[in-house]
């Protein structure tokens, strides 16, 4: 974020072009709330200044023109309540730094053309009013459409849509747990609302993304898209679901976030371990839900279940313990339970990629979520409350909600799990974070010890890890403080052109249709002023 200039010039969002002007004049005080995604000056120092510059060179080397504006969408890391959003619970993560930007341009030849800045990840191109998502192959693409067919589908515009060109560049880890498939999906699902003139609010670009991100297969409930939107700058996020929510807790003083990656990367669109515990969690809900009488048939999640029942969490743990035993049931015993035959299961309850599982651990998943999205609340009443056991609360809450996620849940990793044993000597809590069966763990570290305590895992874990071998230290173990959320990045010179040419365009038009002078050309012709006064102001400046 070094030398980028908090300026939102949100023209598209319903902020009123003197207020957005305004801005421009101080920058300094000039962070603009607005609904819309920020549409921010490209910053000309920093890391990514350095960045955006080797993004547009890739972008003029693939399609031989400038990149219109830029697109940016952040990773995050979830602090609490891991695998309960797509069970309808509330989630506790933050924006990370680490992001993925998008140099995009329209073109006129009605086709979608993508390349990345890491050659090895092909370019790929299709047709942007006709294209396919092959759930069966994870490609890195894959996502990128996803968040163009988000739009396509959801953004409020009638096809034929303008064909594009895009380039990415992206330094969250990917696969491990930091949400870069979901950074990615909402970064491209921004430049295309962008490039179309669509004025979407950020709560709706969170839920269009969260949706749309399921068409490479896998069935998420929302939180990283979520953050990616919504995330503010020093704070986290308690991020609650039907309808969206998003409530800045500030976290105590005294302390730091510090990730680190076990090396072992996990594609979750690659494999079905991921949907199999959504899947758990569905069949967990149906069955309660049908011994409580209800039609279960019309439940699929956990939240939904425990409204209907109006019962509190710890209710709902004695209610998962009067139901289940803790061995696996067979698809043949879950039938039984609810009375159906496995053709129906299939159809009712069971995505395509789950449909061959034959065990399901109802008990243990269903006592992993209750209790996790109890931790969440917990959680969020420390940070509130604080308090001279603050910190040592929140830490207890990490290492418990680790240990679930460990033997309930059964999502962690070996290595993983030597991260959080390593961390126990100088660390307040740590647990895997993400999806899990490897990527990251997050440490909560008293900033004193900080330093001591990442000295200690580079020699204790990574010095002894070949994957570590070569890799600077800072993109395996870092220190992370909440970042904002996503937004646009334009040359201000674009900026200004455009909408001189746009708005010149109108007057003309006006003024050839021989209308009547009224209200709305005056005040065009106003803003046109305005737009005059900017642009010899900034060729006064060289902006
Ligand atoms: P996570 O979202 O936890 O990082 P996923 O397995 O869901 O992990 O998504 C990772 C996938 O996202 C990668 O396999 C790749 O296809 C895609 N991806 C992430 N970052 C990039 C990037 N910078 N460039 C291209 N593809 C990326
Ligand atoms: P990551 O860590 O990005 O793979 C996944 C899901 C989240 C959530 C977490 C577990 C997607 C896009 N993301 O995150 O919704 O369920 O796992 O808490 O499916």
């Amino acid at each position: 974020m070094n030398g980028t200039q908090l300026v939102d010039v949100s023209r598209r969002c319903g902020t009123g072009m003197p207020e957005a002007f305004l801005s421009m004049w101080h920058p300094r005080n000039a962070v603009m709330s607005s609904k819309c995604p920020p549409v921010l000056h490209m910053p000309s120092m920093g890391e990514q200044a350095h960045r955006l510059a080797v993004l547009s060179e890739t972008f003029i080397a693939a399609f031989s023109q400038q990149p219109q504006f830029f697109s940016r969408a952040p990773g995050r890391v979830n602090l609490i309540g891991e695998h309960v959003d797509y069970c309808g619970f509330a989630v506790f993560p933050m924006a990370v730094e680490q992001d993925i930007l998008v140099a995009v341009a329209t073109n006129t030849t009605g086709m979608l053309n993508i390349c990345n800045v890491d050659p090895s990840h092909a370019p790929y191109s299709c047709d942007i009013n006709n294209f396919e998502i092959n759930k069966e192959r994870p490609s890195w693409y894959n996502y990128i459409l996803c968040g163009v067919r988000g739009i396509k589908d959801e953004g409020g515009m009638q096809s034929p849509f303008i064909g594009l060109n895009m380039a990415i560049s992206g330094n969250v880890p990917p696969s491990s747990g930091l949400s870069s498939s979901s950074a990615l999906v909402c970064a491209s699902a921004l430049g295309m609302s962008y490039a179309h003139g669509l004025s979407l609010a950020l709560d709706t670009l969170a839920e269009i993304c969260g949706r749309c991100e399921m068409h490479v297969g896998t069935q998420g409930g929302g939180m990283d898209q979520a953050i990616s939107f919504l995330a503010t700058k020093d704070t986290a996020k308690l991020i609650e679901f039907n309808p969206l929510r998003a409530t800045s807790v500030a976290l105590p003083h005294g302390a730091s976030f510090v990730v680190a990656n076990s090396l072992a990367p996990m594609n979750k669109a690659a494999n079905s371990y991921f949907n199999c515990r959504v899947m758990e969690c569905r069949l967990a809900t149906q069955v309660m839900a049908k011994r409580a009488g209800l039609p279960w048939r019309t439940f699929q999640k956990l939240g939904d279940l425990q409204q209907a029942l109006g019962k509190t969490l710890p209710q709902m743990i004695s209610m998962v313990e009067d139901t289940f035993e803790v061995r696996p049931y067979s698809k043949r015993q879950v039938c039984e339970l609810l009375n159906t035959t496995p053709e129906e299961l299939n159809q009712v309850s069971l995505s395509e990629n789950t449909r061959h599982i034959q065990e399901f651990k109802l008990h243990d998943r269903a006592l992993h979520v209750f209790s996790e999205a109890h931790r969440v609340w917990e959680f969020k009443k420390v940070c509130e409350e604080g308090g001279p056991y603050a910190l040592h609360q929140l830490g207890k809450l990490m290492s418990d909600s680790h240990r679930s996620t460990q033997l309930l849940y059964e999502c962690s990793h070996p290595k993983l799990d030597t991260l959080v044993e390593l961390s126990s000597s100088l660390a307040l809590g740590a647990r895997l974070t993400g999806a899990g069966w490897g990527g990251c763990m997050v440490a909560l570290v008293e900033e004193s010890k900080v330093e001591q305590y990442k000295e200690h895992l580079w020699k204790n874990f990574y010095s002894k890890e070949p994957a570590a071998e070569g890799r600077p230290r800072e993109s395996v173990l870092f220190s992370s403080h909440p970042g904002p959320g996503a937004y646009v990045f334009v040359k201000i010179w674009h900026l200004a052109m455009s909408e001189l040419q746009s708005e010149w365009l109108a007057v003309m038009r006006w003024i050839s249709n021989n209308r009547e002078a009224s209200g709305d050309a005056e005040s065009r012709i106003n803003h046109n002023g305005f737009l005059l006064d900017l642009l010899i102001v900034m060729l006064r400046v060289g902006a």
